[in-house]
């Protein structure tokens, strides 16, 4: 499955994605969002997590800057809700994704970052917001995810400054979850994708599906919705595999 930008692999439930324009450092292009896209619409039902990694040094360095000349405004809108209607496809297709970063993961690179939902950073990666200096606005999605993380107060900060945090900051600020050594994103992403694709899929399905549209609800809505997602997880056989499991003292085998 390799394309012009990308280069994807399936191996039973986990599938891997390399954005492969090292020499445009991964910028985004149109060209590699649609690869994006399509590679994400064709998986199989069969895979459960797809890791998502960058190669030549860095993760993603953006909107490809050359493409924003070129749009007029009503172009800008359809472009950027083109960025959401991928992202989405990520953040609440219902599969788990896994970013392994490196180097620049800037401005939209930050955001397909963030629609991920386990992210590993190696020493490298720099994390920034760089639009404010470059005349122009976030359009795939930070407002909303890049703020829940680290928030509005932050993300003002780092967007008029276009401050850089590295790694480590990263992780204390939740942009990352692991901070790795060099070399180690991966083969760390790989290790967590066969522990998760392990899991329950209904329960993998509900954690990425019901936390961020609850996270949208008022208080009321969000802890009714909780309930049904608990009694329908309830009634799975892989609930009454995993307590059966834990009483017999032996890791479940969920389907
Ligand atoms: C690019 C892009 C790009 C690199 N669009 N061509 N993103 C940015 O503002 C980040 C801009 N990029 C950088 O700050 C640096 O390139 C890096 C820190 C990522 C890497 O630096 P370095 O020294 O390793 O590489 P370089 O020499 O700067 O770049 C190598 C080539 O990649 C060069 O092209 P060349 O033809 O001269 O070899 C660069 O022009 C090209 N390149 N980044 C186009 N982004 C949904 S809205 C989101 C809005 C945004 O994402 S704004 C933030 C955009």
């Amino acid at each position: 499955m390799t394309g012009v930008y990308t280069e994807g692999k399936i191996d039973g439930r986990i599938a891997e994605l390399a954005m492969i324009r090292a020499d445009k450092r991964n910028a985004m292009s149109e060209g590699l969002l649609r690869e994006i896209e399509a590679f994400v619409d064709a998986l199989p039902d069969a895979v459960r997590v797809v890791i998502l990694h960058g190669q030549g040094g860095h993760f993603c360095a953006g909107l490809d800057l050359n493409e924003v000349v070129e749009h007029t405004g009503e172009e800008g809108v359809y472009h950027s809700r083109d960025w959401h209607r991928v992202l989405d496809k990520l953040h609440q297709g219902g599969r788990v994704f896994i970013s392994a970063m490196t180097g620049a993961v800037i401005g939209g690179g930050l955001e397909l970052a963030t629609a991920t939902h386990i992210r590993i950073a190696e020493p490298s990666v720099i994390f920034q917001l760089p639009e404010g200096r470059r005349g122009i606005f976030v359009g795939g999605g930070a407002t909303v995810r890049v703020s829940r993380i680290i928030g509005a107060d932050r993300m003002i900060e780092m967007m008029l400054t276009g401050r850089i945090y590295d790694a480590d900051e990263g992780q204390q600020l939740g942009l990352a979850h692991y901070r790795v050594g060099e070399g180690e994103a991966l083969p760390r992403a790989r290790e967590l994708a066969a522990k998760v694709a392990a899991n329950a899929p209904m329960s993998n399905y509900f954690i990425v599906q019901a936390l961020p549209r609850i996270a949208d609800m008022s208080h009321a809505d969000g802890l009714f919705t909780e309930s049904l997602a608990a009694a329908l997880s309830q009634i799975t056989p892989d609930a009454a595999e995993g307590l059966a499991a834990f009483f017999e003292k032996r890791p479940p085998k969920f389907r």
